[in-house]
């Protein structure tokens, strides 16, 4: 069995010493163009070259949990594509969100401003009852933001595209839901896939049914945010700020204004990293169910999208 190992911007060599470790029966190379077909593909950012060149594949497994990128190319028909769920990226997107959404709940850059000026200054604790946060997307990765958020005792509520029944969570689902979702929600973070649905999902329109002085966490896709219109509402105050991890444009460029304003808290794409040990064990994992006929999960619905 012959693996091919594609991924940009990824130093090949850790991820093929352990996938040979994990899967010793199989031939694992990184792939250059003219090389053999091969039986399996993992990637990651692959060029549309590296598929043309594939008529043999049996199945694609992609080291990230966004398929996006990969959709957008032209994919061997039939073949299963299976992405990473979780791999060690669903307590890191708990981190990152509980971080971002405590930190505003509880004003902490406040109060890092007024330590920073020399003032000390306590505030009126908020209403947390009152303080609802939103989850664009149920899946793996909302699910584990939305149980970690409920330790805190924070109302929580969660949007999907097929109706959930999750104990704590106020479950919404479809387009007829989300505008119900989001007239009650003060904090929003989204954590869809971004597919033919869900691309600019957070524009003015959508925004702007929040509560006034809601506030934004996006960690899902950059195309799932209109940057202006963002930047339009937190000027005029409804919005009262955001978290984002994910850019249109990856990097962020050095001048480009969410950078510069001071409501505006930006990461570079770091908020859950898929973690390479948790990765080859699941890839290893999934590809010895697919060859005895087993279920796996992450399988990719092309045409659902995600
Ligand atoms: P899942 O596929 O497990 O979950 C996706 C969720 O979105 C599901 O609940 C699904 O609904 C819902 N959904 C999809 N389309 C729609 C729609 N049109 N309307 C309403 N709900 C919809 O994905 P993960 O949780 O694993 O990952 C989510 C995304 O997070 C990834 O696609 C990726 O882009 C991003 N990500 C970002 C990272 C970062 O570092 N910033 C790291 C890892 C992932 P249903 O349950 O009904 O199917
Ligand atoms: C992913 C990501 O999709 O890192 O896994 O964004």
């Amino acid at each position: 069995m012959n693996i091919a190992f594609c991924c940009t911007g990824i130093a090949p060599q850790p991820w093929l010493a352990d996938l040979r470790a994990a899967l010793p029966e199989a031939r694992v190379e990184p792939w250059a163009p003219g090389d053999a077909p091969a039986d399996h593909a993992v990637v990651w950012a692959p060029p549309q070259a590296f598929f043309d060149a594939q008529p043999r594949l049996r199945s694609i497994f992609n080291i990230g949990a966004g398929v996006d990128a990969l959709l957008g190319l032209r994919l061997p028909p039939g073949v299963p594509l299976v992405r990473i769920d979780d791999g060690g990226m669903a307590v890191q997107m708990a981190e990152y969100v509980c971080h971002a959404a405590i930190g505003y709940f509880r004003d902490f850059g406040g109060y890092a401003a007024d330590a920073a000026a020399g003032r000390w200054q306590p505030r009126e604790p908020r209403d947390r009852a009152a303080f609802t946060i939103g989850i664009l997307g149920l899946g793996v990765l909302g699910q584990r933001v939305a149980r970690a958020l409920r330790q805190f005792d924070f109302p929580v509520r969660g949007w999907s595209r097929t109706p959930k029944a999750l104990d704590g969570i106020d479950c919404f689902a479809g387009d007829g839901g989300l505008d119900d979702f989001l007239a009650g929600t003060r904090l929003l973070v989204c954590l869809l896939p971004l597919t033919p649905d869900t691309r600019d999902i957070l524009r003015r329109e959508t925004l702007s049914r929040l509560p006034r002085g809601a506030y934004l966490v996006n960690v899902a896709r950059g195309g799932h945010l209109v940057e202006d219109d963002l930047l339009a509402l937190v000027d005029d105050g409804h919005i009262a700020g955001a978290t984002l991890d994910v850019f249109r444009q990856e990097p962020l460029p050095a001048d480009h204004p969410l950078r510069v304003r001071p409501r505006i808290t930006v990461t570079p794409h770091i908020s859950a990293q898929s973690l390479r040990a948790d990765c080859v064990a699941q890839i290893a994992r999934k590809l010895r169910a697919l060859q005895r006929g087993e279920p796996v999960a992450g399988l990719v619905d092309p045409a659902r999208g995600y």
